[in-house]
């Protein structure tokens, strides 16, 4: 089968690879991940900036979550322990939204809760919480955060 190396020395993992497709002893995510819809979630138990917490996935092959469709928010929503940062940004555009691979993030395609995006250029980092609902807060408040990776 087809193994990918996900996670080196910072997870510690053993096994530290993941299957695809999956079979016994060898699941589809690395030790600390969790399986759903095709991708690996890394739940985060420190907080960290955006910055920190993007480096961190980039690190792992991965990038921070990105919540593209109603299964993926309704299965954040069951998992998420406290708000965390999304992978996108409207740092370079105020009021423009860009995913980690710089496409624009439409607003059908966005789940802010009704009273956000509100932080002007104060706020240009997302936050998905608990109630899979998004906020823009400042890039530099310390967070958790999801990172999602291909299995
Ligand atoms: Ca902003
Ligand atoms: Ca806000």
């Amino acid at each position: 089968s087809n193994v990918t190396l996900l996670n080196p020395e910072l997870l510690g993992g053993d096994p530290p690879f993941c299957c695809v497709p999956p079979s016994p002893g060898c699941p589809p995510c690395s030790k600390g991940w969790t399986y759903f819809g095709n991708s690996c979630y890394f739940y985060s138990k420190t907080e960290s900036s955006w910055e920190n917490a993007q480096s961190f996935c980039s690190l792992l092959g991965s990038k921070l979550l990105e919540v593209d469709s109603p299964e993926e928010k309704g299965h954040v929503r069951t998992m998420l322990q406290s708000s965390s940062w999304l992978g996108i940004k409207d740092e370079e555009v105020e009021g423009t939204w860009k995913r980690a691979d710089g496409t624009i993030l439409s607003r059908e395609n966005s789940s802010w809760h009704r009273n956000e995006p509100n932080g002007g250029r104060q706020e240009n980092c997302a936050v998905v919480r608990e109630d899979g609902e998004w906020y823009d807060y400042p890039c530099t408040s310390k967070l958790s955060w999801v990172c999602e990776g291909h299995p």
